[in-house]
């Protein structure tokens, strides 16, 4: 229950500001920043957005930035001032951003200085965006900042007004707009954030996922601001960054996906990671041989959970003695869950199924037809499909759509597979997930060449540059195989699953 007035920024920010304003609460390189400046900070971007960028309440932002201390101020600043809040991906590429700033009809941006051209681009072909001010190392907004008072008084919004929205990529390419309001991002903090992190003052969060990917944001932001807790926001994020601060900058808390786990599993027990106290794992599924080996070096054991952007965060989840390595868990405290049939009806303990999910958050896709599809008769299927054992424990068993999940990233095969064809070498092509034991599923194009062109390695080289310039980098496929033909259905459409079977085997 939450009063019907509400911002969100208020309870986590000047709220918390007023009662812990000394608190350590945004780490930056060199330094910390207390509750009291980030608040102060935030203040005067706001003042920013209002007074030289004419944002009125209801206005949506794009953020773009990798996670820095800044990103952190600004995505504050933009909920205080009433705005919505876009938050992308930082390595987005123009054609991707013109869908996002089309369908969330984003009318201001704050971009970090030095990722401006493709944003610039995008806006060149979707002149809704009207406002762009850079931030960061060389941007516009610093100079700007000086002047502003750090007093602001934050717009008073309705517990449902939009907040953000947070954009996934569909498994055709086309992204869908994932709608929360204010509430929801306590909703959150008080289900996952409150049961199962059960977060105290003193820790230290940190992580790899971008904080625009919700299960960042959570990382980041909700969860440890809601507890008056701290982040350490990892720039340019990777195995060696998150051990730097596992041992420099003694974080309690991780947030990371099992490929991040496997990727330590060599050096942590050599490393001082006598300050870890929780590590969460998320955005795919933690087989039990990751979770047995990390707490084998480390004495902790995996915080595994499933959640999705459509439900903002993670509903399934379990820890301490609760923990079952290889199950994500039960339904958080405040989520209900079942696995049900192609009717809806629930299945029996040991039957597979698909997952249903309902509680404080849900799906609310921005203007988009696929709502019918993730939300039917009140329950919101995931597209993962699971199974129940006895004890009340869910178990994953597979995605159920062609969504590829490869470190922790979803990525939709036929968007890179759009991508391939722009190339004039490329005759046809198909993407799936290949099984990887490092990063569960890497892209994988098979692909055939245009007749008098050889498929050479020199040509699989090109392709991955090429992709890699179109879409953000890490849907580049790592694995090409040329071929002559790929296999089809009588009406000639593409069988993707013999493709994916011929990996498994
Ligand atoms: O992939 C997940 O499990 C997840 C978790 C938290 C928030 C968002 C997502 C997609």
């Amino acid at each position: 229950e939450y009063p019907g007035r509400l911002n969100a920024a208020r309870v986590l920010l000047d709220d918390m500001a007023q009662r812990a304003g000394d608190n350590p609460c945004v780490y930056t390189g060199e330094g910390v920043w207390t509750y009291r400046d980030l608040l102060e900070r935030a203040n005067r971007i706001a003042r920013v957005l209002v007074e030289e960028m004419g944002l009125v309440p209801g206005n949506r932002v794009l953020l773009r930035a990798p996670n820095t201390p800044e990103l952190i101020a600004a995505w504050f600043a933009v909920l205080k001032a009433g705005g919505v809040v876009v938050a992308t991906m930082p390595l987005l590429r123009k054609a991707e951003l013109v869908k996002i700033l089309g369908k969330a009809q984003v009318s201001h941006a704050l971009t970090d200085a030095r990722l401006t051209e493709e944003l610039e681009a995008a806006r060149a072909e979707q002149p809704v965006l009207r406002n762009v001010l850079t931030f960061g190392p060389g941007g516009e907004l610093e100079g700007m900042l000086q002047n502003k008072s750090p007093e602001f008084e934050t717009i008073e919004t309705a517990a449902e007004d939009v907040a953000i929205i947070a954009f996934t990529s569909g498994t055709t390419g086309n992204p869908k707009g994932c709608v929360h309001f204010h509430r929801d991002l306590l909703a959150v903090c008080d289900t996952f954030g409150k049961h199962i992190l059960n977060t105290r003052p003193d820790e230290i969060f940190t992580g790899t996922p971008p904080l625009a990917f919700t299960y960042g944001l959570g990382g980041y932001v909700l969860f440890p601001m809601r507890a008056g807790a701290a982040v350490f926001p990892i720039e340019k994020p990777s195995p060696d960054a998150l051990l730097d601060a596992i041992e420099r900058r003694r974080v309690t808390t991780i947030f990371t996906a099992p490929t991040a786990y496997r990727g330590l599993l060599e050096r942590i027990g050599e490393a001082d990671h006598s300050s870890l106290r929780k590590c969460v794992s998320a955005g795919e599924s933690l087989p039990k041989a990751t979770s047995d080996a990390w707490f084998e070096k480390t004495g902790i054991r995996i915080i595994d959970g499933i959640g999705s952007t459509e439900m903002l965060h993670i509903f399934i989840s379990a820890a301490g003695e609760e923990i079952r390595p290889g199950s994500t868990g039960k339904p958080v405290p405040g989520y209900e869950a079942r696995v049900v049939d192609d009717r809806m009806s629930p299945l029996p303990p040991g039957e597979i199924g698909r997952l249903a999910v309902r509680g404080p958050t849900g799906c609310r896709y921005l203007d988009d037809p696929r709502q019918a599809e993730y939300v039917v008769g009140g329950w919101n299927i995931t597209g993962d499909a699971y199974l129940i054992d006895e004890d009340g424990y869910f178990w994953f068993q597979a995605r159920t759509d062609d969504m590829i999940v490869s470190a922790g990233y979803n990525i939709s095969g036929l968007e890179v597979e759009s991508a391939l064809l722009e190339h004039e070498s490329v005759a046809e092509c198909a993407v799936i997930g290949a099984p990887d034991e490092l990063r569960g599923q890497v892209v994988k194009a098979y692909v055939v060449p245009r007749a008098g062109v050889e498929g050479t390695p020199e040509l699989a080289g090109e392709l991955q540059e090429f992709v890699k310039g179109r879409l953000a980098p890490y849907k580049y496929p790592r694995e090409i195989e040329f071929t002559g033909e790929l296999p089809k259905t009588p009406t000639g459409k593409i069988q993707r699953f013999k493709l994916r079977e011929k990996e498994r085997t």
